[in-house]
């Protein structure tokens, strides 16, 4: 049976990757919800109609556990997945903690890149108000970086203006890790390389996704190791060149290679 990742768009692609690289004798499946993409500027009833629609489409397939390989579903419709749903549902959280941790010696604060969705959900409020009792974790919503990276835009003049203007607020000096709070970001590890100060760290939720995975499937002794990374692509517009974007998507962040 194949281990299910979703997400509106390419974005989860990144947490796929990563599973990839932990779980190269499994086999995957991953959904897209193209009729619907982006999540993020959508209202939150919305969304949760999306993804669960989205969940049952892809639970016609054979499929072990689920990701939610992105942070707006996972704050919007995790909880009600798992009361619906019997299989393993992992999802997603922007690293705050593992982002506070980092930084505990040097005292520079936190910068969390997300959608405006998750930046605005209780969920990631709640996160915060838990981690960072120091006050010290900021915010900004970048939506359209989601975009961009759909039009597979992820290295460009574009982009790197788009990123300086985002960042011009912001004194960079006083930070010492920004997180990635939405699986399309990690596409951007490139650029914001070259962008963003080199004391700066780079941190993203994929990860600490992946060990829970790990973790909820062997305590199921479902880890056979009997897949070979074999990939099946979907998506909810059923389109063949989106099918291939996918594909590319993979062979991009595979290049970035975190
Ligand atoms: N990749 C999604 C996330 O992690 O939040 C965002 C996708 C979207 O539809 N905005």
């Amino acid at each position: 049976m194949r281990i299910a990742f979703f997400d509106s768009g390419i974005g989860g692609i990144t947490v796929l990757h990563e599973a990839m690289k932990q779980l190269p004798h499994e086999d995957f499946l991953y959904f897209a919800d193209t009729l619907h993409v982006p999540y993020g500027t959508k209202s939150k009833d919305e969304v949760l109609a999306f993804v669960k629609k989205s969940v049952d489409m892809i639970i016609k397939e054979e499929v072990k556990a689920l990701v939610i390989a992105c942070n707006t579903a996972t704050s919007i419709a995790i909880a009600e997945l798992r009361k619906t749903y019997e299989m393993p549902i992992i999802g997603m959280e922007p690293a705050v903690k593992p982002a506070l941790e980092m930084n505990r010696s040097s005292g520079k604060r936190v910068l969390v890149f997300a959608t405006p969705l998750t930046l605005k959900q209780s969920k990631y409020r709640e996160l915060v108000s838990r981690m960072d009792d120091m006050g010290m974790v900021d915010s900004v919503p970048l939506p359209e970086l989601v975009e961009f990276c759909e039009q597979l835009n992820v290295e460009s003049q574009q982009i790197t203006d788009y990123f300086h203007a985002k960042l011009e607020p912001f004194d960079l000096r006083m930070y010492g890790t920004v997180v990635l709070g939405c699986t399309h970001y990690p596409f951007y590890r490139g650029v914001l390389r070259k962008i963003l100060p080199n004391h700066i760290q780079i941190v993203d939720g994929s990860s600490g996704t992946v060990n829970r995975l790990i973790q909820l499937l062997s305590d199921r002794n479902q880890l056979l190791g009997e897949g070979q990374s074999n990939i099946k692509f979907m998506c909810s517009s059923n389109e063949t060149a989106y099918i291939q974007k996918m594909e590319k998507a993979l062979e991009i962040i595979q290049a970035i290679g975190e």
